[in-house]
């Protein structure tokens, strides 16, 4: 930069976009350890990010509860109690607002404030925010914690959704009303994580309900829980264990691989391994499981045999069995899916299943689904189709850097950035789990952000710094290194959201650094370390 600005007072030191697990943090992290001026411009009616939107039923997290939260507040975690294995979504909603009011964050969020655009003005150094109810807003730092998924949902173009007559909705934006299946007749259309979450909830309720399956997909199931007042006070008795184990961990949670590579062992300890991790339940089956089963296909074929062999068993119907067993692609190619009682749900007699890549949808009428095949008479359609996701948000508002870069245009073939966190161009923006950062056990990754985030702040006011922004070499040699990792992965072989091959058109890039979160971590911190290697700071 040649110029620098004459220092102009901002409305706020820090606006940050979203107020869910993100956005809550980086307010109390810059506010009340920083000491500055911040305020969380917030879209909803009410905090908590993706758990306020994904109102589904069934809407459960897959981390387990005592990590999905944060660690940062040794109080908030000797007074919460989790009720079990895995928080569902009204009592993620319940910690999140209690965190909200605990330390008194609410008077610096406005709701129902959606940020439209944010452009840096190189004449003041500073980022003009259009605000929904506060019109122009200027910050020295744009943050944002928009999330990874919520607030974009994908609605595929099917032809006459609109002249529906029944009821349809996205799992995504669910009516706050709710829907009342009893008695309906009811389709899902989507088999990812909202879909196997929700059908079985569904099918209990509703009087018919109706699958429409694109890709079979693999599931481990939860092995659900309660958690009893001593369990949780056992946790808790080690929660200083717990947090160092995932800060050092493959994807944010307490465990470790068990350092074997699953072609080492016998095809006996080879099942007595994943017996015991599918016992336990949950992401255990990958992440305290062998070290290779994402990056060698032998061993993940061991581990996809499996999982199909699992399928199998649960299903009653031979010609269902097969139809919900994948083929087309490895386990884990598509991010893995946590079940309770999906597959076993394909046996009661009000579920059927339609296989899309047989007989795909050609439209939808006022009174149902007409497939290639047959016309399915319905009440209600629910679509579980999922999101346009991690670059998505970004993409729904106008965001510009110095000299009126457009994000959109810097990023029309795919995403860039410096570790997901700082884009070059954007001076001042930061990313809490932006593209480019990241896949793991989202608070914990949050967290990390956060205080990176405000670690940065921290050190460019002591030195007497304006801004920070990534250097483009150290920009492309991140993007080189994401590519590398991801092509020794069996991700790029799944169409999945997290390689944009979920949505007609995006570009098809690796979203997220896939190496393993321990190692991400570190490199951030020695970034910071050595005086922010990678970021210009001018
Ligand atoms: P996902 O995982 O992206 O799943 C979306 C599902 O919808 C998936 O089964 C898709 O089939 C299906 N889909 C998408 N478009 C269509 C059309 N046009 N026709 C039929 N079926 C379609 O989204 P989720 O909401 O389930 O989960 C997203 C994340 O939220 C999840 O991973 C967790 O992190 C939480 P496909 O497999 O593409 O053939």
């Amino acid at each position: 930069m040649s110029q620098v600005p004459a220092r102009q007072e901002p409305d706020v030191d820090v606006a940050i976009i979203g107020a869910g697990f993100a956005g809550l943090y980086m307010l109390y992290r810059a506010r009340d350890v920083l000491g500055l001026r911040a305020k969380a411009y917030e879209a909803s009616d009410g905090v908590g990010g993706t758990w306020h939107l994904n109102r589904y039923p069934g809407a459960r997290c897959d981390s387990e509860s005592y990590v999905y939260c944060y660690s940062f507040s040794q109080e908030l975690l000797d007074e919460w109690q989790w009720s079990g294995k895995y928080p569902a979504q009204p009592e993620i909603l319940s910690y999140l607002n209690h965190v909200a009011d605990r330390f008194d964050l609410r008077r610096d969020i406005s709701l129902t404030n959606r940020v439209l655009s944010a452009r840096f003005v190189d004449d003041d150094g500073l980022w003009h925010l259009d605000t929904q109810l506060d019109g122009e807003v200027t910050s020295r730092y744009l943050v944002t914690g928009i999330g990874l998924l919520a607030s974009a949902q994908y609605v595929p173009a099917i032809e006459g959704l609109d002249g529906f007559a029944g009821t349809w909705a996205h799992t995504g934006d669910w009516p706050t009303e709710g829907i009342d299946f009893a008695g309906k007749r009811v389709a899902v259309i989507g088999t990812g994580s909202t879909g196997v979450q929700s059908i079985p909830v569904i099918a209990e309720q509703a009087a018919a309900l109706t699958v429409f399956q694109r890709t079979p997909q693999f599931t481990v199931p939860a092995q659900h829980h309660s958690m009893s007042a001593d369990e949780m006070a056992s946790i808790r008795a080690n929660y200083a264990e717990v947090w160092d184990k995932a800060q050092h961990s493959a994807g944010g949670f307490p465990w470790s691989h068990n350092g074997r590579s699953a072609l080492e062992d016998t095809p006996e300890e080879v099942e007595a391994t994943f017996e015991s991790l599918w016992q336990q339940g949950g992401f255990r089956f990958i992440f305290a499981s062998y070290r290779d089963l994402m990056i060698d296909r032998r061993a993940n074929e061991l581990a996809s045999q499996f999982v199909r062999r699992k399928i199998r068993e649960q299903v009653i119907d031979p010609r269902v069995r097969e139809l919900l067993t994948p083929a087309d692609h490895p386990f884990g190619a598509k991010r893995p899916i946590v079940d309770t009682n999906y597959f076993a749900t394909y046996n009661r007699p009000n579920v059927s299943l339609v296989d899309l890549s047989d007989t795909p949808i050609k439209r939808i009428t006022a009174t149902g689904i007409q497939t290639t095949e047959e016309h399915h008479d319905l009440d209600v359609i629910i679509l579980a189709t999922g999101f346009d996701a991690v670059t998505g948000p970004f993409m729904r508002m106008n965001i510009e850097g110095r000299e009126g870069l457009a994000l959109r245009d810097k990023w029309a073939a795919g995403p860039t950035s410096y570790l997901g966190l700082t884009v070059s161009g954007f001076p001042n923006m930061f990313m809490i789990t932006g593209p480019g950062s990241v896949f793991g056990n989202i608070p914990v990754v949050v967290e990390h952000h956060v205080e990176w985030i405000a670690g940065l702040i921290a050190h460019m006011n002591k030195i007497g710094r304006s801004f920070a922004e990534a250097d483009p070499d150290a920009e492309s040699a991140w993007a080189s290194a994401m590519a590398d990792v991801a092509s020794r992965t069996v991700v790029p072989l799944g169409d999945s959201w997290g390689t944009g091959k979920n949505i007609p058109g995006k570009p098809e890039t690796v979203l997220f650094f896939l190496g393993s979160y321990g190692v991400y971590r570190a490199r951030c911190d020695q970034v910071a370390a050595t005086d922010y290697t990678g970021i210009m700071l001018t």
